[in-house]
């Protein structure tokens, strides 16, 4: 295989004590405007005369549809639920109006694929223990300034369930995120306490198989970071953001890896792939 590890024993020490790691400039100034301007011509391209899902998190029972499922293997755009007048006119442009792009912008997209299999990445997954590790979604969130929807407390195991679980989220920051913007926030050490709930899809649509503990904000510190630093995540870490009302967006890619080695990926996630994702790499 020929992948060595990028961590350092202090690093991964932090990680697997707090539940997150920031690497700071993991992205260079090239690679952020590559990726930045590829979306940019992606949203140009976009025609939404036809279609407009809404991607919400406080209320997702709701809004999950079939553009939503078929998404988990394709590039599709969801749109800001603030976004839209009562007559159900854009407020703003397009490219001001949606919430996020997904889910699988690193298998169809070239510029999203070089970085999400780039040497750095494998490097880092391989660090944190995986052995054939697939990327299960990739997002393209855009935070947009005055509109940013918040993203409700969560672990990422909830959404994507391996048995054992295995997933970790590796966030890009793709501009400045602070307070202000809607950065991430997490409970440090949440990880420890196992997953609380998991997010099923069976004939009816999705649900969540048990309702929301309610979380003290207290606990949660703030993850400011600069452009081109990745926040890796561990799966079972509560970690949410807040709505964006300021007139700064923060865009984010986000990735969604799990493991396909001595775990199995259960048939009630929310994303049932026709087609299997490619591994990174196999040790
Ligand atoms: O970008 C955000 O605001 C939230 C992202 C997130 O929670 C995730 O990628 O798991």
């Amino acid at each position: 295989m020929g992948i060595a590890g990028n961590l350092n024993p202090n690093q991964l020490e932090f990680f697997n004590t707090e539940g997150y790691l920031v690497l700071e400039s993991f992205a260079s100034a090239d690679e952020i405007r590559s990726l930045r301007s590829r979306m940019e011509q992606l949203l140009d391209e976009f025609d939404f005369s036809s279609k407009a899902s809404i991607f919400s998190t406080t209320n997702q029972q709701q809004t999950t549809d079939d553009y939503f499922f078929e998404s988990a293997e394709k590039i599709s755009f969801f749109f800001e639920e603030k976004a839209f007048d009562d007559d159900g006119n854009l407020k703003q442009p397009k490219q001001l109006s949606i919430n996020k792009v997904g889910h699988a912008l690193h298998e169809h997209d070239p510029i999203f694929k070089s970085f999400t299999s780039s040497e750095k990445a494998l490097s880092l997954l391989c660090s944190l223990g995986y052995k054939r590790p697939v990327v299960i979604q990739s997002m393209y969130i855009f935070k947009q300034p005055g509109i940013g929807g918040e993203v409700v407390p969560h672990q990422d195991n909830s959404f994507l369930y391996t048995d054992p679980p295995t997933c970790t989220g590796l966030w890009l920051a793709l501009e400045d995120a602070t307070i202000t913007n809607g950065c991430l926030w997490a409970i440090p050490r949440s990880h420890k306490d196992g997953l609380v709930r998991r997010f099923i899809r069976d004939e009816t649509g999705v649900h969540f198989d048990k309702p929301s503990p309610s979380y003290d904000q207290k606990d949660f510190v703030p993850i400011e970071v600069k452009a081109g630093s990745l926040v890796a995540i561990h799966g079972d870490l509560i970690h949410q953001s807040f709505e964006n009302k300021s007139c700064t967006s923060r865009h984010a890619y986000s990735l969604h890896v799990v493991d396909t080695d001595g775990c199995k990926w259960v048939e009630d996630n929310w994303i049932r792939r026709k087609v299997d994702p490619e591994p990174l790499y196999a040790s």
